[in-house]
């Protein structure tokens, strides 16, 4: 993260970085992962830079749950029927970076437990 808490995510936002955009509203934008773990690898970002969930709070509730939504909304929008959706929160977690983001992953089978 850079010292003023800006992220690659808060770029593509502004628009100063380009992504392949899948959906878009107010409260969040998803967009393809530039590194798929799958055939469908998609992330979706609250508009509000967040760090984690760890620093969610209870007002951020109406909106997690958009993301959520939205997530099973790209998935099947992707033509998935079963997916994983992921968000790490903190760097032991394998978070990497540090703007709130649930990863939605299909298109083939995955492993349980993660590693
Ligand atoms: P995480 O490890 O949970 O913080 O996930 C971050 C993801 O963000 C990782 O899968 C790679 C992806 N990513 C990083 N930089 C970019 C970028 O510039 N564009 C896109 N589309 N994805 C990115």
């Amino acid at each position: 993260m850079a010292p003023d808490g800006d992220t690659v995510f808060g770029k593509i936002l502004r628009g100063e970085i380009p992504c392949d955009q899948v959906y878009g509203d107010d409260q969040c934008i998803a967009f393809r992962d530039v590194q798929p773990q799958a055939p469908v690898h998609l992330l979706v970002i609250p508009r509000e830079p967040i760090a984690q969930l760890a620093e969610a709070t209870d007002a951020h509730q109406s909106l997690l749950g958009h993301l959520l939504l939205v997530a099973a909304r790209v998935a099947r929008q992707e033509g998935l029927q079963s997916w994983r959706t992921v968000i790490n929160s903190g760097a032991e977690a394998g978070q990497t970076v540090f703007h709130l983001h649930v990863h939605v992953i299909g298109g083939r089978p995955l492993a349980w437990p993660p590693g």
